[in-house]
């Protein structure tokens, strides 16, 4: 199963909205066949593994990501497949809760194919948090949130200054990780002192390339912004207040800026969400990151420790977020760790989003 898990990740940027899957083939304990879903409508995990083991499928174990699908959507279903290739076992990691394609385990179980879940079964929820969140709850995209701080958790040194608080191998990881989201997002103050492009220049070329939110309550951004000067062949959407200037907000629509008026933070990202908007990274400022953690919208940390300590009169992280005893602290959990260089990556959910099995 971790074999399948390390697949499913190739299919980062390319598959959504569907979920990330990978799917082994084994003989007597053989890898005989390997796959994953690669692209959006293109065969399925299991297809793709069933291809590559050939007459040595008939009387495997496929071990898979996600249970095998049931249903005719952009292709056939995997249950098919699976009985047609004389599969006798199926192990797979968590339950589809797609209401379309649930259902596989049934059908396979009815043609005498044994089915199991629940093997790294936390591994492959929090693989496509994304999904299953937007399968349990539709009131909001799902939320993560990226950082980058000093060991001491500063964002800034005293005099303001963020430039290269991670190192280059951290700065990579980025790239790689926008183009598994649906919008990047950041708040009007960094974008307008930062003046960033908010495009996806890694080694992944997305599906689809990821919006660009600008939570700007009062559409300071103008037309000398890159992401202004770009709206027209990069989506870009400002989240403006109902009482920001109507001209400010003129110029933006002039400048082919799709603008919204929400209520507060929790209704920008439910227009997020009913605008088709399944996933949301947040790359700062610190005022926007530390308003969505206080408020319990952040689902997901992606936090990169640098081995620099900035110190007293440093921008702190995370100001105003309430505390809480510890017993009562809410405990995040740890999805990753890994070395980035000098650096730490600190992969952290807010909870798992499991279905029953
Ligand atoms: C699997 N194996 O590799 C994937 C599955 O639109 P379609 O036909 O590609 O179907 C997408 C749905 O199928 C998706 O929402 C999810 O429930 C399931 N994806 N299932 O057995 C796979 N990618
Ligand atoms: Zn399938």
């Amino acid at each position: 199963m971790g074999r399948a898990l390390d697949l499913a990740v190739r299919g980062w940027g390319r598959v959504a909205p569907n979920p990330l899957v990978g799917a082994v083939v084994l003989q007597g304990g053989t890898v005989v066949g390997e796959g994953f879903h690669a692209e959006f409508g293109e065969p399925h995990a299991e297809v793709v593994a069933l291809a590559a083991a050939g007459a040595r499928a008939r009387g495997a174990t496929v071990v898979v990501t996600l249970e095998p699908c049931a249903h005719h959507g952009k292709t056939p279903p995997c249950t098919d497949a699976l009985i047609a290739a004389g599969v006798t076992r199926v192990v797979a990691a968590i339950r589809d809760p797609d209401p379309e394609a649930r259902g596989g385990a049934e059908v396979l179980r009815a043609k005498g194919v044994a089915v199991t879940f629940g093997v790294l079964a936390e591994r492959a929820a929090a693989l496509n948090a994304p999904f299953l969140f937007a399968r349990a709850q539709a009131e909001r995209p799902f939320v993560a949130l990226k950082l980058a701080t000093s060991i001491d958790a500063r964002i800034a040194d005293a005099h303001g200054s963020s430039r290269w608080v991670s190192g280059e191998a951290a700065r990579e990881y980025v790239q790689w990780l926008r183009a598994g989201f649906d919008a990047i997002a950041v708040g009007g103050t960094t974008a307008l002192r930062d003046d960033p492009q908010l495009t996806v220049r890694g080694p992944i070329t997305p599906r689809r390339p990821p919006v660009r939110v600008v939570f700007d309550r009062r559409a300071m951004l103008n037309e000398t912004a890159n992401l202004v000067k770009t709206a027209r062949d990069m989506p870009t959407w400002v989240m403006a207040s109902a009482d920001a200037p109507v001209g400010s907000v003129a110029l933006l629509e002039r400048s082919g800026v799709r603008v919204f008026r929400p209520a507060s933070l929790a209704d920008g990202l439910r227009m997020l969400r009913g605008a088709g908007i399944h996933s949301v990274l947040c790359e700062g400022g610190g005022a926007l990151g530390a308003k969505l953690l206080a408020e319990g919208l952040v689902d997901r940390l992606y936090w990169v420790q640098a081995p620099v300590w900035l110190g007293e009169g440093a921008v702190p992280a995370f100001p105003g977020v309430a505390g809480a005893p510890l017993p009562e602290a809410p405990r995040w959990i740890p999805v990753e760790r890994r070395a980035m260089g000098p650096d730490t990556l600190l992969v952290l959910d807010r909870r798992l989003c499991l279905p029953e099995s």
